[in-house]
């Protein structure tokens, strides 16, 4: 098996079990607890999955990773599914390592592990079905509307509130995707973000359920979405959410600055962009909204 990237991290697990400082917390239990989200998955029908609870750690993603590894060595021990959370993190990461802001008592930070076994040509969307799942459950618990930011932020207002990173264990030789890690960071009632963030940062603090249920209700409509990621339905409403299919849009390439009118996405999740010298598709990186 090859992994997408490395570093792992190896901090203790340990369950939580005290109050938050949140602006929820009066009337909405905000803790983390490890037998809440196992309660809430049962009664989503899903019983088979290894919850782990945090304190603090690097990264969630980083013990999704090593979580994964273990499904393909060890696949009678370990459970298909695995959902792995924290209260904050030291290093939570986004694409291309950057950096995930991820203080405590205030935002929920999971990684999901799911057990795949097909070739990865079969769950391509499984990126933007992310998108959509996590998009359902905001809207069932807060008045936001949210909308996408390709290729996978979930924005309202023109500000991030969630960030969705995707990686994957591949068999190279077969070409089957072993496991994939999907990792969410939302915020909730972060007020103070730091400076780099203040103007681009979003919480959404109207949700009328605490972090343990919000988690595992985001994990079981993943769930969902990924017995069927490629699914029509998903795509097109992938692409009824995008804050910028439509719009003028901007991007750096080799210290360019490039410019076009956002006009597809692709199945493989490709953005199509006209521009002046014709049709670009770009795989990921970020691309801003030209300001009219
Ligand atoms: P991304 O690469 O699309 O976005 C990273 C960028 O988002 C940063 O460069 C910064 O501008 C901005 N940003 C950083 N922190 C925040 C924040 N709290 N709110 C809004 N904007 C922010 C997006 O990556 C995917 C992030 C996934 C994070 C989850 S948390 C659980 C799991 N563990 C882990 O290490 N990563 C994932």
């Amino acid at each position: 098996m090859k992994d997408i990237d490395n570093g792992l991290s190896k901090d203790m697990d340990k369950e939580l079990s005290r109050g938050t400082d949140s602006r929820l917390s009066k009337s909405i239990d905000n803790r983390l607890s490890a037998e809440d989200i196992s309660s809430a998955l049962s009664g989503a029908g899903i019983t088979d999955c290894t919850i782990q609870v945090y304190d603090t750690v690097g990264s969630t993603q980083d013990i999704g990773k090593e979580f994964a590894r273990s499904q393909w060595s060890d696949p009678e021990g370990t459970s298909p599914l695995a959902l792995i959370t924290a209260d904050s993190q030291t290093k939570g990461r986004g694409r291309y390592g950057k950096h995930f802001y991820s203080p405590s008592d205030t935002g929920i930070y999971m990684s999901l592990v799911i057990k795949v076994g097909k070739p990865v040509e079969n769950f391509l969307s499984i990126t933007t079905a992310t998108a959509v799942a996590v998009c359902h459950v905001i809207e069932r618990h807060s008045h936001m509307k949210p909308e996408i930011k390709w290729v996978n932020d979930v924005w309202f207002g023109g500000r991030k509130a969630c960030g969705i990173l995707t990686e994957a264990v591949t068999d190279p030789k077969s070409g089957i995707l072993g496991s994939v890690i999907i990792g969410i960071g939302m915020n909730l009632t972060t007020e103070s973000f730091p400076d780099e963030l203040r103007d681009i940062a979003f919480s959404i603090d109207d949700m009328d359920i605490g972090r343990s249920r919000l988690i595992a209700e985001i994990a079981s409509e993943i769930f969902k979405a990924s017995e069927d990621p490629d699914s029509d339905e998903l795509f097109e409403e992938y692409k009824s959410r995008s804050l910028i299919l439509g719009k003028e849009v901007w991007w750096m390439e080799r210290d360019q600055r490039r410019t076009g009118l956002a006009v597809d996405i692709n199945r493989a999740g490709n953005l199509i962009v006209k521009t002046e010298a014709g049709l670009v598709t770009l795989n990921s990186g970020d691309v801003s909204i030209r300001p009219v």
